[in-house]
């Protein structure tokens, strides 16, 4: 907006005639360059007042700059997303680590001499696009390829399996999921009786209910999360050789996770807490990187598996079937414009370029319908592949015409395909074109789900088995939680009885939290759960590597701290490629012992010890006995010793630790100097110290 219209007079101290202003008429159409414009490029006079007749009289129809901005507003909203409303994105690029021609003909997988520009989207599932972005839920891990042969869409998940087997039971799975249509609420929970009732009257859904209930469905940051297709999918090679492959993504940064009171703290104190997270670390040049692994699944080896490759409630076990690391995605720019990109971003499973196809996989076969579909809704018609964001940088032509808000001009006088008129039109290339493999088919027409996908318990087995203790902990915890917000107990002991076939022990625990000793279900399942040997992969804690990169430490500062250690801290978190955030008990920050004023990143009221991965307090040798803010001084510290956190003090907070109860332990370490900060890094390295015990405890329960 210009300065002029900001300088605009206002209501009461406009003159009645503009005739003492300088006349615009003879203005050169470069003097008009920074002038406010309606759509149609009209030069505005005045963007502040409406047209009145009479300075106190009412408005004017013809006040068509009023009418269009008015117009224009009413309609900015556009129906958000069905399912995966709430999301955030980023621009980067693929790069390929050796060529994967062996197995694929698709280009941007075969040269890694090529740089494939990306855009990535993660989301949550069941909240809409105002929800807060700690809910207990899968996250979406969307990206498109701007491959040299179109558009590749990988749109897969944080979570490997599937809620439903059928495409048939997805909107009935989004409709449990969502606020109860009579109410309008729970938003953005599962926790609430429509879902536990939807999932627990389908046995299929248990072994995507472990990941939900584990810590999987509470990150810690999209930087932090895994990948995944989800469907199996087949390459084909330029031979016409195929194969069934699973797409996995892994985060360099490694897993990470809250834990659940954190994740409720966090929504009141930050809702935007991923989104912020991810802009402020690409904004900062801290790029998020995901090496990209594919699963190659020969026909012989899917045929000696003991579960349907084509079902979707079912992992391959990496320990089975390695995954075969490929290459690297780096996000390095974020979006100019939210909506324009992160909004009008479509994503279709149905983008595949030559050399990558699908399988007959039921659940994908229904998505490759409803993308398109619900696009052509929500942006409105049939050309949104001509919005910036969702056009192929390769070249694309083809005689599709007209349509609501076409934006090109197709040239000329033919329009259709084959013609005598113009030889100079695009033709069909069966050499370079997408085909699909020659599968046979000759089955009956049916409905009736394959008997090869009935074992519904032995995966959801082996995933609570192959994952720590405490995160088997976090699992029961859940369930428990969840449970008790269900108000229909008959849905409660159907759960049970499920969670008894998956692992007793699972189901004594969470009957026990529930109070309903004995009262589960007796359910007979269709397919025996079989022992099947335990995936340590599954499990975040089990490959966790020490490391606090792209993690941030809270520093709270009292009035007189020692400015040396401050440094020291600061010169040793930088070092591990982390950040430090120092919080005092303004936003002005707090005196270092020298009078010093030293600005602050956040107020103790805005900046709660959840925010943070580790936390250190530096106070003055003799602080004065009463301390300012000192209860929630006191709440920072203990939140962070009860959320295991590593924590490092120096000598003059030692009083303020005891009355937060924190408790001397390994994960409480002592700044004495300079020389002492290395080992408060060592110890912050290791993350959670989950056999931590609390006030109050007998023993750790992590
Ligand atoms: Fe989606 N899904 N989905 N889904 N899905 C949508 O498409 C759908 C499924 C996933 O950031 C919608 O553009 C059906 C599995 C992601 O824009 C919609 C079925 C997986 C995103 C839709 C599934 C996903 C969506 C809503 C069962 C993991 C967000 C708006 C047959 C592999 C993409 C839209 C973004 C979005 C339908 C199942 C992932 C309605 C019918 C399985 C990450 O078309």
């Amino acid at each position: 907006m210009s300065s002029k219209s900001n300088d605009a007079p206002v209501r009461g101290d406009a003159p009645a005639n503009n005739l003492s202003q300088p006349a615009e008429t003879h203005q050169s159409v470069e003097a008009l360059a920074d002038t406010i414009t309606t759509n149609h490029g009209i030069p505005i006079a005045d963007n502040q007042n409406t047209l009145l007749a009479g300075v106190r009289g009412p408005a004017l129809m013809e006040d068509f700059v009023l009418r269009e901005k008015l117009t224009h507003f009413d309609h900015e909203r556009i129906p958000e997303r069905v399912v995966h409303a709430r999301g955030s994105g980023a621009h980067g690029y693929f790069e390929l680590y050796a060529s994967l021609a062996d197995i694929t003909k698709a280009a941007f997988l075969s040269d890694p001499a090529v740089r494939t520009d990306v855009f990535a989207r993660f989301s949550t599932v069941a909240g809409s696009s105002g929800s807060g972005d700690l809910a207990r839920d899968v996250r979406g891990f969307a990206v498109k390829f701007y491959t040299s042969e179109g558009i590749y869409d990988l749109v897969g998940n944080n979570i490997p399996v599937f809620f439903v087997q059928d495409a048939m039971k997805f909107p009935d799975l989004a409709h449990a999921v969502k606020p109860e249509p009579d109410r309008g609420f729970p938003q953005a929970s599962s926790a609430h009786d429509t879902f536990w009732d939807f999932v627990s009257l389908s046995p299929e859904s248990m072994h995507m209910l472990l990941w939900t209930m584990s810590d999987r469905a509470i990150p810690r940051s999209f930087r932090m999360i895994e990948g995944f297709g989800v469907n199996t999918f087949r390459m084909v090679n330029a031979a016409g050789a195929s194969n069934f492959v699973k797409f996995h993504w892994r985060p360099r940064l490694g897993l990470q996770s809250v834990l659940w009171d954190e994740a409720v703290s966090i929504n009141g104190a930050d809702p935007d807490f991923h989104r912020r997270d991810l802009w402020e670390a690409i904004d900062q040049g801290d790029f998020p990187e995901w090496e990209f692994g594919v699963q190659v699944i020969s026909e012989a080896t899917a045929a000696s598996l003991d579960f349907d490759v084509l079902d979707p409630t079912k992992l391959i076990p990496e320990e089975l079937v390695p995954v075969r690391i490929v290459g690297k995605m780096v996000l390095n720019r974020n979006v100019g414009n939210f909506f324009s990109e992160t909004e009008q971003v479509a994503f279709l499973p149905t983008n595949l370029p030559p050399g990558i196809e699908f399988s007959n996989d039921p659940l994908l076969q229904g998505r490759l319908h409803s993308y398109q579909d619900t696009q052509i809704t929500r942006l409105g018609g049939p050309n949104f592949h001509e919005l910036p964001i969702n056009a192929a940088r390769c070249p694309m032509h083809n005689f599709q015409r007209d349509g609501m808000h076409q934006m090109n001009v197709p040239k000329g006088r033919v329009s259709y395909e084959p013609n005598s008129l113009d030889q100079g039109v695009p033709r069909e290339n069966p050499h370079r074109g997408a085909t699909s493999i020659p599968e046979q088919m000759d089955g009956e027409k049916i409905r009736q789900r394959a008997s090869t996908f009935a074992d519904h318990y032995s995966q959801a087995r082996l995933f609570f088995r192959s994952v720590t203790k405490p995160e088997q902990a976090h699992i029961i915890d859940a369930f428990a939680f969840e449970l008790s917000k269900v108000q229909v107990k008959a849905i409660r002991t159907r759960m049970l009885g499920h969670l008894a076939i998956i692992d007793p022990d699972l189901q004594a625990q969470v009957e026990a939290s529930l109070g309903m000793q004995g009262e589960a279900d007796t359910i007979t399942p269709a397919v025996k759960p079989r022992e099947l040997t335990p995936s340590p992969a599954l499990s975040i804690l089990a490959k966790a590597v020490p490391t606090l990169k792209g993690r941030k430490v809270g520093v709270l500062l009292l009035d007189g701290f020692d400015p040396a250690l401050l440094t020291a801290l600061q010169d040793s978190v930088n070092s591990e490629k982390a950040s430090l955030f120092l919080v005092a008990n303004s936003i002005a920050g707090a005196t270092d012992s020298s009078g010093k004023l030293v600005p602050a990143d956040g107020a103790l009221s805005g900046s709660p010890s959840v925010f943070f991965d580790s936390v250190a307090i530096l106070a003055p040798k003799d602080p004065p006995k009463t301390l300012p803010l000192a209860a929630a001084t006191t709440e920072w510290l203990e939140k962070a010793f009860n959320h295991r956190k590593v924590m490092a003090y120096s000598s003059g907070a030692k009083t303020i630790l005891e009355r937060a109860q924190v408790a001397s332990d390994p994960g409480v370490v002592l700044l004495s100097g300079a020389s002492s900060v290395g080992g408060y890094i060592k110890a912050a390295k290791h993350g959670r110290l989950w056999d931590r015990v609390r006030a109050g405890e007998e023993g750790a329960d992590a």
